[in-house]
């Protein structure tokens, strides 16, 4: 017996796959199933989940359903919106710009690292500027590392010093300065009002006066820090969620070699 009413078998549903216009998917395919939360400035009461529907259906959400309401204080309320997505993009159309090496585990860079450069490699990371988020930082420069990946001061030939959070871009450069930094780690975490592009930029510009720059792999990274980021205000990468410290090795050692700065 097929196609009764427990039937398992769903012919009538969407299968087709159209990578020019890809939509989200919840229960099958281009149903476009989303859910989106926010907190609006007013009251917990049946008007102010109007206005959230509201506004669910002008981001593009077809038939949006409020599944959750919660008063946060008097005047702020949390939603939580599901809905149907109208929109597409065109995958095939997309192109990322990334951190294109593959990466070594610790090992294979410590062994990089005695037949390529043949001398300690000297690497200075710090959260600059105001930012005062250690975790990115030190998941990528502590010992212990994070998620199964060692930290570069446990690399052999490395020598990592991680000057922790709230560090002044003059005062990063000077500690840079005064251990002959090969590599440069930077980590910003907050983007709010893009203080992160204002302080990145800083930093290029000041190594640009002690005419480091060149002389100096730089790197960024944080939660909102991508690749193409880091290039466009002129660092040699970006990292973002999900790169460890072996990704950050492969290609600060590798761009060393390849820019003949060993
Ligand atoms: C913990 C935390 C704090 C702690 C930080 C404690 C500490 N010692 O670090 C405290 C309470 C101090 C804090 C304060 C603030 N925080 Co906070 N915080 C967080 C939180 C919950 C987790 C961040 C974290 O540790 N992630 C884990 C690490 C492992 O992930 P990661 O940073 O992405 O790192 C990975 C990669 O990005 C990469 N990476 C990171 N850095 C680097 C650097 C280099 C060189 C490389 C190669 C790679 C790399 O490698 C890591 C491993 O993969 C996030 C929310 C969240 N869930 O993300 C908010 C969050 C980051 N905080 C936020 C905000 C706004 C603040 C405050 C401004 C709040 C306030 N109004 O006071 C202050 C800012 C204080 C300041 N002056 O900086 C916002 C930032 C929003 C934005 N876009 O700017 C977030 C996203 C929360 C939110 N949703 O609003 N925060």
């Amino acid at each position: 017996m097929s196609g009764g009413l427990y039937s398992t078998e769903s012919k009538d549903f969407d299968k087709s796959l159209d990578l020019t216009k890809v939509k989200p998917y919840g229960d099958t395919m281009n149903d476009g199933k989303v859910q989106v939360s926010f907190t609006l400035p007013v009251c917990d009461d049946e008007k102010g989940v109007e206005a959230a529907l509201q506004l669910a259906k002008k981001m593009g959400l077809k038939n949006p359903n409020c599944a959750h309401h919660g008063s946060l204080d008097k005047e702020f309320t949390f939603y939580v919106v599901y809905g149907s997505l109208e929109h597409t993009v065109n995958y095939e159309d997309i192109h990322v710009e990334t951190v294109e090496v593959d990466t070594m585990d610790m090992h294979e860079c410590e062994d990089y690292i005695k037949e390529n450069i043949k001398r300690d490699v000297v690497i200075v990371g710090a959260s600059t500027g105001t930012d005062a988020h250690t975790v990115g930082i030190d998941a990528v420069m502590n010992m212990k590392g994070f998620a199964g990946h060692y930290g570069l001061e446990r690399y052999e030939g490395i020598e990592a010093l991680n000057l922790g959070s709230q560090v002044p871009n003059e005062e990063f450069i000077q500690k840079a300065i005064e251990l002959k930094a090969d590599v440069l780690l930077v980590s910003q975490t907050v983007t709010q009002k893009d203080v992160h592009i204002k302080n990145l930029t800083e930093l290029v510009e000041l190594l640009e006066a002690e005419g480091l720059r060149d002389k100096i792999i730089l790197v960024a990274g944080g939660a909102r820090i991508t690749h193409e980021i880091a290039k466009e205000l002129g660092y040699d990468a970006g990292f973002g969620p999900g790169k460890y410290a072996d990704d950050v090795a492969t290609f600060a050692l590798t761009e060393m070699v390849n820019r003949e700065l060993v």
